[in-house]
């Protein structure tokens, strides 16, 4: 299997809920190497950025203010198959139809405030990553 990187974001309620901790160790616990990190907050800009492809979805202005709404964690996280082992560890995107023992079936309260994003496609993952960290910022691989 692949190396992969994916980006997560541990959104404004994770951080409201004071969850730092308890989701970051529930993802390393998983096996997953975190090669970027930052604790910011977004501009109602740059969520709408984010989540461009959302634009025309009636729940986008939601998810903006939401998003914008508080601090967040994005972080770059490196793991084989990470996408797919990444999006099984976070659960559905709807709280009430993720796995027992998910992130978001844990912590979540809705479908909007679902406590974190995880990339969809290694392509997603490589642009998303991007957005959120110039190349520098990225842990090098010990060689
Ligand atoms: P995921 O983050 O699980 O890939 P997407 O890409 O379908 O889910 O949706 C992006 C974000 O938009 C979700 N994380 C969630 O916060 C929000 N969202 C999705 N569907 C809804 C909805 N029906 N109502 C409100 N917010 C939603």
């Amino acid at each position: 299997m692949a190396v992969e990187r994916t980006l997560t974001i541990l959104k404004p309620d994770c951080v409201r809920k004071k969850l730092i901790g308890t989701v970051t160790a529930q993802i390393q616990e998983a096996g997953f190497e975190i090669k970027a990190m930052k604790l910011t907050r977004l501009t109602e800009d740059t969520a709408g950025g984010f989540y461009a492809v959302h634009k025309e979805r009636p729940f986008f202005g939601e998810l903006v203010e939401f998003m914008s709404s508080g601090a967040c964690v994005p972080m770059i996280l490196e793991k084989e198959n990470a996408i797919a082992d990444f999006r099984e560890l976070i659960g559905a995107t709807n709280p009430e139809e993720a796995a027992e023992g998910t992130i978001r079936a844990k912590f979540a309260d809705s479908i909007g405030e679902n406590i974190i994003h995880g990339s969809d496609s290694v392509e997603n993952g490589r642009l998303e990553a991007a957005y959120f960290f110039p190349e520098s910022d990225v842990v090098a691989n010990e060689a």
